[in-house]
C-alpha cells in the first residue's frame, strides 16, 4: 500500500474532483474519515460511530480550541451527542471547515446550530425527530399533573412524615376544569394532545398556522387564547422566532388561576416576566423542565412552593436517549454511504447529492 503522500502526487486529481479524490486516497490508505464529536462520550455514539469513523472528541470550551483549528480545514463531519448553550455550531465555527458536509445532532430542537447558514453553504445539518414525541409527551403530561395536583409537595408530605400529624394533604387545583392550550401543535405538540384527549381535557392550540388535520379550535392572537385557557403548554422550538414568546402580557391574560407549563425551551419563556407573575399572583402557579440559563435555575423559582422544576428531563428515559443516539450514528452513516439523509432539518433539505461546499 502507497503511503498516502506519495497518492496524492498522482495524476488522479486532474480528473476526480477534490472529495472524490480524497476518498479514494483514505480508502486506498484504509483510513477512516474524521468526525469531530461533540459532547460528553455516549457508548451508542462513540462504539457506533468508531467502527467507520476516526473520533476526535470533545467535551468542553478549551478542548475545542485545542482540537479544532488543527483538523478544521479537512474536517467533513461532526457528530453532537449532546445539545446545550455549550455545544453551539454557528457561522463562526462552521466558516473555519470548509469541507464540512454534515452535522449530525442528538436532539430534536437545533437552536443551537445556524441551520439557515448551514443550508446556504451546501452543508446538511440532521436531528432527532419522532422517536422521542411519546416520550416528551409523557413528560408533559406528568410535568402537567404534578403542577395542577401538586404531586411532588404530597411526596414531600409523607417523607417529612406529616401526614400522621397533619391528617390530610391540602386540596389542589384540577385538570377536570381545565380547557389546555398547546402553543406549538408539531410533532409533541400532537402527541400531548391526544393524551388530553384520553383524559377528557377539551385542548386548543395557537401556532403561526392553522392546521388542517385537526378539529381543535385555532387560535392565531397568542394572547387571546391565553385569555380563554386556565393551562397553556408550551411545545414550540426555541431560537430567535419564539424568543419570549411567553411574555408580561401573555402571562396576564393567563390569569390568577392559570397554570404556565414549558416543555420547549427556556428562552420560549420570559423568566424575569414569569417570576413577577408567580410573586404577584398574576397566575396560579408553573411547571417547567427548561430555564433561560440551563442548569441554572434562579433561586426565586426553586424557593417557591407551588412550582414544579425539572432538570430538563423530556425525553431522559435509557429507551428514547438509546433511539436518539442511535440516529445521530444512523444519519452518519447515511452521509458516509453516499445515502440521503434519515433525518435533516427543513432548512438543510436534501437535494439528491451530498453536495460540495462552494470554495
Ligand atoms: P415541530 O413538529 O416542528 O413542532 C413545532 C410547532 O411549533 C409547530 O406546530 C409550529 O407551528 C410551532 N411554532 C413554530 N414557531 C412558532 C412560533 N414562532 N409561534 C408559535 N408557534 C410556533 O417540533 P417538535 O418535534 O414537536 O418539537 C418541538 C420543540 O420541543 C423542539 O424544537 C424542542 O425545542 C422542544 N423539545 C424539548 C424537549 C425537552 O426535553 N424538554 C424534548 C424534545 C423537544 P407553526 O409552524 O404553524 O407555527
Ligand atoms: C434533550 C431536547 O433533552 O430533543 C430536544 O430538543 O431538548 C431533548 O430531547 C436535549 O437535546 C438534551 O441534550
Amino acid at each position: 500500500m502507497l503511503p498516502t503522500a506519495i497518492l496524492s502526487y498522482l495524476a488522479l486529481p486532474a480528473i476526480l474532483d477534490s472529495t472524490h479524490f480524497d476518498k479514494l486516497v483514505r480508502r486506498m490508505a484504509n483510513e477512516k474519515t474524521d468526525v469531530l464529536v461533540w459532547g460528553p462520550e455516549k457508548t451508542t455514539i462513540v462504539d457506533g460511530l468508531s467502527k467507520r469513523f476516526m473520533l476526535h472528541k470533545v467535551n468542553s470550551r478549551e478542548d475545542i480550541n485545542a482540537v479544532v483549528p488543527k483538523i478544521a480545514p479537512h474536517l467533513r463531519a461532526i457528530a453532537i451527542s449532546l445539545t446545550g448553550p455549550f455545544a453551539r455550531v454557528d457561522e463562526a465555527l462552521m466558516a473555519t471547515m470548509p469541507k464540512l458536509e454534515i452535522v449530525s445532532s442528538f436532539g430534536v430542537g437545533y437552536d443551537h446550530i445556524d441551520a439557515a447558514w448551514a443550508g446556504q453553504h451546501g452543508i446538511i445539518a440532521t436531528h432527532t425527530p419522532d422517536v422521542l414525541n411519546e416520550e416528551v409527551a409523557d413528560t408533559a403530561m406528568g410535568l402537567l399533573l404534578c403542577t395542577v395536583r401538586q404531586l411532588p409537595q404530597a411526596d414531600n408530605f409523607v417523607r417529612r412524615g406529616d401526614w400522621p400529624r397533619e391528617k390530610d394533604f391540602q386540596h389542589t387545583q384540577t385538570l377536570r376544569d381545565r380547557t389546555v392550550g398547546i402553543v406549538g401543535l408539531g410533532r409533541i405538540g400532537k402527541a400531548i394532545a391526544r393524551r388530553l384527549d384520553a383524559s377528557h381535557v377539551p385542548v386548543v392550540y395557537h401556532g403561526r398556522n392553522k392546521q388542517a388535520d385537526v378539529a381543535y379550535r385555532y387560535y392565531p392572537h397568542l394572547v387571546e387564547m391565553a385569555r380563554e385557557v386556565d393551562v397553556l403548554m408550551v411545545i414550540t422550538p426555541g431560537g430567535a422566532g419564539t424568543k419570549h414568546l411567553i411574555d408580561a402580557q401573555v402571562l396576564e391574560a393567563l390569569g390568577p388561576t392559570g397554570i404556565l407549563i414549558n416543555v420547549a425551551r427556556g428562552s420560549v419563556v420570559d423568566e424575569k416576566a414569569l417570576i413577577e407573575a408567580l410573586q404577584k399572583k398574576k397566575i396560579y402557579s408553573a411547571g417547567l423542565d427548561v430555564f433561560e440559563n440551563e442548569p441554572n435555575v434562579p433561586q426565586a423559582l426553586i424557593d417557591m412552593e407551588q412550582v414544579v422544576l425539572l432538570p430538563h428531563v423530556g425525553s431522559a428515559s435509557l429507551y428514547t436517549r438509546q433511539a436518539m443516539d442511535q440516529l445521530v450514528v444512523d444519519n452518519l452513516f447515511a452521509w458516509a454511504e453516499g445515502r440521503p439523509p434519515l433525518t435533516p432539518v427543513p432548512e438543510t433539505p436534501w437535494h439528491g447529492k451530498w453536495s460540495k461546499r462552494p470554495s
